[in-house]
Order: structure tokens, then C-alpha cells, then sequence
């Protein structure tokens, strides 16, 4: 069965003014949902076309003959990660239990987001910033392109996309800015409560 452009777990006007409805028209309805298109074109009638997404990107991950696979696979489940990292009652402080986990690990909330923020802005060219749980700690990364931390034994938490698509209608060349704002009004700390457990 081919996958599905999810729906977006929010109205498109929801994030506003932090992020646009024409952000998110161009964002979820044309970039995301050409990476499922194309995800569904490559796999069409061969032995991944039944199989679970994660599967999928376990399976291409680091074989070069499938790079096409794993990018389109990979930014499919990326992009419904980073829609749910984001929520618009988002923003303020986390939850008591998580706002102990962030401050053993990071310092502070602040440190947190400065931390993220740096990871987010030198991410050079296209890619993501996460929060991740490494061996059982909160550790902050990005990765390249497509890249997640599935493929580098990490469970993901929370995202954000760096790739231009994500700001440039909105934020132009500020990805700083976007970066913040998405940490102080948008980040859903009820979702990464939730991966969490
Ligand atoms: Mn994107």
C-alpha cells in the first residue's frame, strides 16, 4: 500500500505569525508531500512496497544503491516528526519532570536553546537540529540532508528543519531567528514528554 501525505496535526493558519499558512502551503503540501510521492514511486511493486516506514529507511540507510529510497523515505518521516515538534499552545517552559531532565543535562532552558540554536545555525547547507536520547541521555545534534538519528542509534525527541524551504518565505536568510522562535513559541514539550517515555 503506497504511504499517505499525513495531514497536518494543525490548522495551516495555526502557527501564524511565528509561521505562515504559505510557509506551510508550500512546506507541507508541496515539499513533504513530493518526498512521499517520490518515496512511493521508487518502491512501487519491488519487496520494500509493503513495508514500514522505519523498516524502509533501516533498510536503505548506507547502501548506495538506494540513496533515493532512503532520502525520500527519510525526509517522509522527518517532516511528520518536525509538524509534531511543533504545536500552537507550544513554547513556554517544559513539563516539571522534563524541565529537571534539560537542566541536568543542558544546564538551564536557556542553555538548552542556545545549545540547539548553535546546533541548528552551523548546520552548513540543508539538514536538521534534534534533540535526541543517547544511551539513555538528552545529547542535541544535526545531521545532513536527510540524515536522522535513527541511522546513528539515537531516539529523536524533537526537530527542527534548517533546510531553506523551511524559513526563507518567512525568515529569509534568518535562520537564527527562526530557530528561536520556533524554541520559544512553537516547541511541543507535551510531544517530546511523550517520546520520552
Ligand atoms: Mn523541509
Amino acid at each position: 500500500m503506497a504511504f499517505e501525505l499525513p495531514a497536518l496535526p494543525y490548522a495551516p493558519t495555526a502557527l501564524e505569525p511565528y509561521i505562515s499558512a504559505n510557509t506551510l502551503s508550500f512546506h507541507h503540501g508541496k515539499h513533504h508531500a513530493a518526498y512521499v510521492a517520490n518515496l512511493n514511486k521508487l518502491i512501487e511493486g519491488g519487496p520494500l512496497a509493503s513495508k514500514p516506514l522505519v523498516e524502509i529507511i533501516e533498510n536503505a540507510a548506507g547502501n548506495p544503491d538506494k540513496v533515493g529510497v532512503f532520502n525520500n523515505a527519510a525526509q517522509t518521516w522527518n517532516h511528520t516528526f518536525f509538524w509534531n515538534s511543533m504545536s500552537p499552545t507550544g513554547g513556554g517552559t517544559p513539563p516539571a519532570a522534563l524541565a529537571e531532565r534539560i537542566d541536568a543535562a543542558f544546564g538551564s532552558l536557556d542553555a538548552f536553546k542556545e545549545q540547539f540554536k548553535a546546533a541548528a545555525v552551523s548546520q552548513f547547507g540543508s539538514g536538521w537540529a534534534w534533540l535526541v536520547l543517547d544511551k539513555g541521555e538528552l545529547k542535541i545534534t544535526k545531521t545532513g540532508n536527510a540524515d536522522l538519528p535513527l541511522t546513528h542509534g539515537q531516539k529523536a525527541l524533537f526537530t527542527v528543519d534548517v533546510w531553506e524551504h523551511a524559513y526563507y518565505l518567512d525568515y529569509q536568510n534568518r535562520r537564527p531567528d527562526f530557530v528561536q522562535t520556533v524554541l520559544d513559541r512553537l516547541i511541543n514539550w507535551a510531544f517530546i514528554a511523550e517520546n520520552l517515555k
